[in-house]
């Protein structure tokens, strides 16, 4: 009866089951949490869905840009990057199935026996876990609603920059977003920055990894996401990164959570 968090697997389907393999995965006893990013830039991102949505109850994923961007390009809203690997999914026979169940997923996944938040790239720090779950809830409403391809349309941009509860539309359901899927770095005054990727180093006085502007209260749930690969892995009393760079032929991870400050690291060396 093991739960284990897993990083960014991008479509690199074989070291996903490399990773299964160590850890000794039963899907009859064991649960994964996806941090998202499920797909894209890996070489069997198909695989990669299938197999893990064909997991059923035993995995739960959350919401990572990348697979946001599968549904938008999907969709006509985008080109596609010349990076990308998702032209089997836009294919498949089971197409609509697939992107349904991209697009049912939620930005926040909360394992309440584990005391534990899965996000893909972090919680905005000027909001605390309840508001956090209400806004996620928000975008989550619309995304599933009939009418999201009008949200779709209107999701990418970086603006607005900065959270205000007098946001409204498609200009706070962007912001809601973004912070979830795309957030490294937050100036003090809280504004979103998209531009640096790097992990954190003196350089950039005014902007903050997210997390270190992050105030833990006494019964904040710990927090696990992924998306910055830079960091290679991060920890600390609360809050852990595991995305270790899987598609950049590093480390794909996995945490096994137990008790806060108890978790365990497995990881294996990747290879494309
Ligand atoms: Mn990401």
């Amino acid at each position: 009866m093991a739960t284990y968090a897993i990083g960014d697997v991008q479509g690199c389907y074989d070291n996903l089951i490399k990773l299964l393999d160590k850890i000794k995965f039963d899907e009859k006893k064991d649960k994964l949490l996806f941090c998202g990013d499920l797909i894209n830039r890996g070489n069997k991102s198909l695989k990669t869905i299938r197999f893990i949505k064909g997991l059923g109850s035993c995995a739960k994923a959350v919401l990572g840009n990348h697979d946001l961007h599968c549904l938008v390009v999907a969709n006509n809203f985008k080109k596609p990057n010349k990076s990308d690997t998702l032209n089997k999914i836009y294919r498949a026979s089971d197409k609509k199935e697939l992107l349904d169940y991209l697009r049912f997923l939620p930005f926040i996944y909360c394992d309440d026996s584990k005391n534990t938040l899965i996000v893909h790239a972090g919680i905005y720090p000027f909001w605390n876990q309840k508001q956090a779950f209400l806004y996620a809830k928000e975008a989550e409403k619309v995304l599933q609603s009939d009418d999201y391809l009008k949200f779709l349309k209107k999701m990418y941009g970086n603006l607005p920059n900065k959270w205000s509860d007098k946001l409204s539309g498609y200009d706070r359901l962007r912001f809601i977003v973004n912070s979830f899927t795309r957030m490294r770095y937050v100036s003090i005054k809280g504004k979103l920055d998209f531009i640096n990727h790097n992990s954190p180093n003196n350089k950039n006085k005014n902007l903050y990894p997210w997390y270190e502007l992050s105030k833990h209260k006494k019964n904040d749930k710990q927090i696990i996401f992924g998306h910055w690969a830079t960091l290679k892995g991060y920890e600390s009393p609360y809050i852990y990164g595991i995305d270790t760079g899987c598609v950049w032929n590093l480390k794909l991870s996995a945490l096994q959570i137990k008790k806060q400050k108890d978790n365990v690291w497995h990881s294996i060396n990747c290879k494309k």
